[in-house]
């Protein structure tokens, strides 16, 4: 970063300050992890001075022999990975794939069935205070008591309700969902079926979870949560939808791709197909779950029952007597990063909940496993309990910065 300490000293020192808090802390956000240097090299690399309107073999502008190489490479390994029909690399991130692919098959005002926001669902899946909620009609599912979604009870609400997209996925949601039984009741309702795996996607990848792709009409996800690559989206479909969702994402929602973006998304793909990815994404659900049983032993109130993936989502003012806010508060002071969360109906404002969201990706990409683990679970503990003691919590920093010299990231 010669050019950049010569040049702006100012963002220099911040990206040297971040990268240093990233390196003694622990990073416990669910949608978080840490792009290889290949990957953050192409993401750096002179791809970020090119337009490409358009799609390989047909673009806009000239110049085109080697962006065409690498968004065509990306789709046929994404394909692999996936076991998709069609593949589009180009969404910006999450939320405008989740925006195109609405665009690509709906009207304004068609009906979409999404999952509730706080028992799991993402902002883009009908929050009121999204564009897409003002352009779409969003109706809700919840999980029940059991953490479960009741697939009677969803399957109800389709034949009443008749959506033209039933949505599968979340941000928050813990457990493994029936994507036959989603596919079955879409079928049922003559809706189309759509599934979000923006947080999923590198344990599908990795074949630790079963895969959905098959089973949808249309898949969305970003690239830059548990898959490891760069922030991003993508987007993927049967043959029948291709056509509709190319030209949702160009001409109609985005412009310019991000060719540095699509070139580290590549690179992303390729390290995912490698065999070692497949003990990566095991080892993050095995963490998860030494992290939800160690939690569950000091009394913290794990919703959905706990967790098939690589996330909790933990009661903390039912179980602990402090809100999410304080929670995060405390465990930022001590060095570990999470972040506040509703809890399925929360009573208290989404602005300080009831909860916090956990997740393994990213300190299982430092090689942290299961005897790390217990150790984390014991700081979050200390941290919660004492959240008013300044001296314990720095005292657990200490500790943590010590303990991440032994994990290197880089
Ligand atoms: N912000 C992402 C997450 O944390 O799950 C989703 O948009």
């Amino acid at each position: 970063m010669n050019y950049l300490k010569k040049q702006d000293l100012k963002v220099y020192q911040a990206v040297k300050n971040e990268e240093k808090r990233q390196r003694e802390g622990i990073e416990l956000i669910a949608s978080e992890n840490y792009a290889s240097p290949a990957v953050r090299e192409a993401l750096g690399s002179v791809f970020t001075n090119k337009y490409s309107e358009g799609y390989p073999g047909r673009r806009y502008y000239g110049g085109q022999e080697y962006t065409d190489v690498v968004e065509k490479l990306a789709i046929e390994r994404a394909k692999k990975l996936f076991d998709a029909e069609h593949v589009n690399v180009q969404p910006l991130s999450g939320a405008p794939a989740n925006m195109i692919a609405y665009n690509a098959v709906l009207e304004p005002g068609d009906k979409i069935l999404g999952m509730n926001l706080s028992h799991g669902g993402h902002l883009t899946h009908g929050h009121p205070a999204t564009f897409s909620a003002e352009i779409y009609n969003f109706v809700s599912y919840k999980t029940e008591k059991d953490g479960k979604i009741d697939y009677a009870k969803l399957e109800k609400l389709a034949t009443k309700e008749k959506p033209k997209l039933i949505l599968a996925g979340f941000s928050a949601y813990t457990r493994q969902l029936n994507y036959r039984k989603f596919s079955a009741i879409a079928k049922k309702a003559k809706s189309i079926s759509m599934i979000d795996i923006a947080h999923i996607a590198g344990l599908i990848a990795g074949k630790a979870v079963s895969n959905p792709v098959p089973y949808f009409d249309i898949v969305t996800t970003t690239t830059h949560k548990t898959l490891r690559g760069p922030r991003g989206g993508m987007i993927m479909c049967k043959e029948k939808y291709a056509k509709a969702i190319d030209k949702a994402a160009f001409p109609g929602f985005q412009g310019g791709p991000h060719m540095n973006n699509i070139a580290a998304k590549t690179v992303a793909f390729g390290e995912a197909l490698r065999p070692d990815f497949k003990k990566y994404a095991m080892q993050i659900i095995k963490n998860a779950k030494v992290l939800e049983k160690e939690l569950k032993k000091y009394g913290f109130k794990i919703m959905f029952g706990g967790t098939d993936n690589h996330m909790l989502l933990i009661d903390v003012f039912g179980s602990k007597g402090i809100t999410g806010k304080e929670a995060e508060v405390a465990l930022d002071k001590a060095g570990l990063t999470v972040n506040k969360n509703v809890i399925p109906d929360d009573s208290r404002n989404p602005m300080d909940p009831s909860g916090i969201r956990i997740g393994t990706p990213a300190v299982t990409t430092r090689r942290m496993k299961e005897k790390e683990m217990v150790i984390i679970a014991d700081w979050i503990n200390q941290a919660v309990e004492k959240s008013k003691n300044e001296k314990e919590l720095k005292n657990i920093k200490k500790e943590v910065t010590r303990f991440c010299r032994n994990f290197p990231i880089y």
